[in-house]
């Protein structure tokens, strides 16, 4: 399968130290404090996230699923594709009803998964190289926020986003990215966005902050990413997990409120942290949408909406955009 098989790590030298860095001087620098998420998925986090899509409270990766399972066949039709370039693809088991749609439809060559886990790309592309045997799987190892790293892929692309990951930015993030992939599609090349839909705050709360604790473990996983990565002291069982909604903004918010004022130390950056007791550091917003607004958010972002589809709950939708 090597051959057709490439792996081609995009990420500037120094990215991880160098961005982490950044991220956390300017995060835990500034008041409220805050993390993004991205740096929740190291091999002990993406773990953790694969255990959270399987939890009964985290209904989005199988409302998901239910919606690709019945349109992955229109899909395949109405776009054609001969590439399908997935971002922030992880385990890519999702991908698979994708590319069993557009192998049957006869347009599809290759795969180009883009991911910053290396592990990840390496597991799921090389099994998608063996269950696929007509398919060129080209991955990269890239921060799609920093780099698209769309080249020279057969067209017309299917460009899948999949898992509500779009709503781990906020709204000027997401316009910002919308803007550069418009810019960077052709005419004939399409968005695939899966959006984690409002509903009642309940549901979502439990979705957050399951009995099992998981999504409690991944929230403190960040904890122990900038303690090995950066040498900081966090004690995680010094950090509560808060899942809220935010009415206003119409997002969950996970964050981590420490159990007691405790002084935290990161010598990597010469940093030494004061929290309060009761401070909250915010780790992750999950903003959740409405059709109109999206709608309108891609259009301010040079897409329009050609399908809409929902789950039989109206739980999550998946859309089918052009440039
Ligand atoms: C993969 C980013 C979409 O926001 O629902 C799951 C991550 N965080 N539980 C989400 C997540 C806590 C997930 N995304």
């Amino acid at each position: 399968t090597e051959s057709r098989f490439t792996l081609e790590d995009r990420l500037p030298a120094g990215y991880f130290t160098e961005s982490l860095r950044a991220d956390v001087l300017a995060g835990l620098g500034s008041s409220p404090r805050t993390l993004p998420p991205k740096w929740f998925y190291d091999k002990r986090g993406s773990d953790l996230f694969e255990q959270i899509t399987r939890l009964p409270e985290y209904y989005p990766t199988r409302a998901e699923q239910e919606i690709l399972e019945r349109r992955a066949p229109e899909i395949a039709e109405l776009t054609g594709a001969a590439t399908l370039v997935e971002l922030g693809s992880g385990s890519s088991r999702k991908t698979r009803l994708l590319l069993d749609a557009l192998t049957a439809a006869g347009t599809l060559r290759r795969y180009a998964p883009l991911d910053v886990s290396s592990t990840a790309l390496a597991e799921a592309g090389d099994a998608i190289c063996r269950d696929y045997p007509q398919l060129e799987v080209t991955a990269t190892v890239a921060d799609f926020e920093q780099d698209l790293a769309l080249s020279d892929e057969p067209g017309p692309r299917l460009l899948a986003f999949l898992g509500s990951t779009i709503g781990n930015l906020d709204r000027a993030q997401r316009l910002a990215f919308y803007r550069t992939l418009s810019l960077a599609l052709s005419s004939d090349d399409v968005l695939l966005l899966g959006a984690d839909l409002v509903k009642d705050p309940d549901v979502l709360v439990r979705a957050y902050d399951d009995t099992a604790g998981v999504t409690a473990e991944f929230d403190k996983n960040v904890l122990h990413v900038l303690n090995r990565e950066l040498g900081a002291d966090f004690d995680p069982a010094g950090f509560d997990h808060v899942a809220l909604w935010n009415t206003e903004e119409e997002r969950i918010e996970m964050r981590l409120r420490s159990r007691t004022a405790q002084t935290v130390k990161i010598p990597e950056l010469d940093l030494s942290l004061d929290f309060a007791q009761a401070e909250d550091l915010r780790t992750e917003l999950s903003c959740k949408f409405r059709r109109e607004t999206l709608t309108e958010e891609l259009h301010d972002g040079g897409f329009t909406v050609r399908q809409w589809w929902t789950d039989a709950a109206g739980r999550f939708a998946l859309l089918l955009a052009v440039p």
